[in-house]
């Protein structure tokens, strides 16, 4: 097989962010830009050589090309397989299955997640590691290094492979499997959940759901496992074919993005459950007849009856959040006796968790929830989880989270971004707070005392790696939360995220709409941080 050797140049923008490479599609296209990076992968990550990699993506627009170029340097660097999910398709929970259940050296997910798509919109690449999940700092750092001072890329002269057939087929010395995306995630989720119980509900007749798949990649999972095998009606599942520029859309699952389906389950005659997932497959956002579940409480809600679950039903080993995710999941961890762990925003930060057998059970406010099933994040996992639970318990979505508020208290809780901003300006915010947090301490806010204020730093309790500047958090004395971040998965401007939360116990005080229950410390954040004058912006873009 004939190799090319590709004179290149560094690039100085390849630091990947909260997950993997993110930049506008025509970014991407750039000379070089996709075989740098790619390059960088094979150059710092060694167990790759002669071994199996897993590759495959959202679907959008740049996906097929990108895995044409993938696989010629795969070939030219040694790779002794790639396993490509059919059409260059897989969820990134599905990709990171793949990579454990083959003993895959690694696997590469094209993917931009939430973010647009279309030839104007996002492309991204993320790297994940044998366990099957995100690659860890220590990773993403060697493979930036190496980025700054590449020279060369190898690929392979070769033609188009087929993707679009399954079975195995040679590229030079490399093999290329062509696999069906969805069977062995299905598969999964069979092995996991009750379907026999879920099944019943979905045929009884009085039960009804929607999935929104946003026309992005779990569409074929969504009809797979709900329409077909659980035997869901026809339609359940909504805008099922992935498209690559997603109709147009943000594939984001919250009620701004998922429009539709906020306006099916808060009408008329609403189905019992709704949900949907995003771009990549790892989000979930969960809604009941006319209510909207907060990612935060949803992960607190599963812990708390994990055991009602025949994968959970020996218990959990131990639960984390990211440390913007609100405090509920504490409050099961205390209840149940079980450790609960706090790390910073990044899926890739609970992998060794999940890999010591400390946790069984993760999630972020970012619509992300997930088990030890996998190393990602996973959408659709969390849907079942909750469909299984609804099948147990015969209580509406609302009953269930009501019982749990009661129980524990609610943790009433909002996140306000601000996006597209300028990013120097967003960095002169966060350097004044910075600057501001000694003197905070101990500082009263009308009845509220000050308790720490401090830039979160997190040491890995696995491998004692420290990551630091990971948010500045603003803690009072009865529990409640301001927290400020950059995001770490925009490609245009800064956004400036602001997390805020308040424990409420008061029986008669646990119905409030969240945006009044935390009016005064939301109005106490804008001012602190000086964020309409900074930002030039009124309100926040998006309030989740
Ligand atoms: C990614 C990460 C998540 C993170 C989210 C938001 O999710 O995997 O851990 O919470 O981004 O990050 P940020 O606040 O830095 O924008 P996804 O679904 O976009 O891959």
């Amino acid at each position: 097989m004939d190799i090319s050797v590709v004179a290149t140049h560094p690039f100085n923008d390849q630091k990947p962010g909260t997950s993997g490479l993110r930049k506008q599609v025509s970014h991407f296209r750039s000379s070089h830009y996709l075989e740098n990076f790619v390059q960088s992968i094979f150059d710092t990550q060694t167990p790759l050589r002669g071994a199996e990699l897993i590759l495959g993506g959202d679907g959008r627009f740049f996906n097929r090309e990108a895995v044409q170029v993938i696989l010629r340097m795969a070939a030219a660097n040694d790779i002794r397989k790639v396993t490509v999910g059919l059409g260059g398709i897989l969820s990134t929970p599905a990709a990171s299955h793949l990579i454990r259940k083959r003993g895959a050296a690694g696997g590469i997910v094209l993917s931009a997640s939430h973010n647009p798509g279309g030839p104007n919109g996002d492309f991204g690449i993320k790297f994940n590691v044998a366990n099957g999940g995100p690659a860890p700092e220590s990773v993403t750092n060697a493979i930036h290094a190496r980025s700054l001072e590449i020279t060369e890329y190898r690929i392979a002269r070769a033609e188009h492979v087929d993707i679009d057939h399954g079975g195995t087929s040679t590229l030079g010395d490399m093999a290329v499997e062509i696999v069906d995306p969805v069977a062995d995630y299905a598969d999964l989720m069979e092995s996991l959940f009750d379907f026999d119980a879920m099944r019943t509900l979905l045929q009884s007749g009085a039960f009804t759901m929607r999935f929104d798949s946003m026309h992005a990649v779990t569409g074929p999972y969504a009809q797979e496992i709900l329409e077909h095998r659980l035997g869901a009606a026809a339609g359940t599942v909504m805008r099922p074919e992935p498209l690559a520029d997603f109709g147009g859309q943000h594939p984001d699952p919250n009620l701004t993005h998922a429009r539709e389906l906020g306006e099916v389950m808060f009408g008329r005659d609403a189905p019992d459950f709704g949900a949907a997932s995003d771009g990549d497959g790892d989000r979930n956002m969960i809604l009941g007849r006319g209510f909207f579940v907060s990612p935060s409480d949803s992960l607190a809600v599963l812990a708390s009856n994990a055991h009602l679950i025949p994968a959970y039903r020996d218990g959990l080993k131990g639960v984390a959040r990211s440390m913007p995710t609100s405090q509920a999941v504490d409050a099961v961890a205390v209840a149940l006796g079980i450790p609960c762990y706090e790390t910073p925003t990044g899926w890739k930060f609970f992998g060794n968790l999940l890999d010591d057998g400390r946790i069984t059970l993760c999630g972020e406010e970012s619509f992300g929830t997930s088990s030890d099933h996998v190393r990602e994040k996973d959408g659709l996992w969390a849907v079942l989880f909750w469909l299984n639970l609804l099948a147990v318990r015969r209580q509406s979505v609302e009953e269930i989270l009501r019982d749990h508020w009661i129980r524990f208290g609610r943790h009433y809780y909002t996140r306000h971004d601000y996006e597209e901003i300028d990013s120097s300006a967003a960095n002169a915010l966060m350097d004044r707070l910075h600057s501001m947090l000694p003197d905070l301490q101990g500082r009263d806010f009308g009845s509220m005392k000050v308790k720490a204020a401090d830039d979160f730093s997190y040491t890995d309790p696995v491998d004692g790696g420290v990551s630091s500047g990971q948010g500045l958090r603003i803690l009072f004395e009865d529990g409640a939360r301001v927290v400020f971040r950059l995001s770490g998965t925009g490609t245009q401007g800064a956004t400036l995220r602001v997390y805020i939360e308040r424990h409420e116990t008061a029986p008669d005080r646990l119905d409030q709409d969240p945006q009044a229950a935390l009016a005064a410390l939301i109005e106490l954040a804008e001012d602190l941080a000086e964020i309409r004058t900074r930002t030039q912006k009124e309100r926040p873009d998006v309030v989740t």
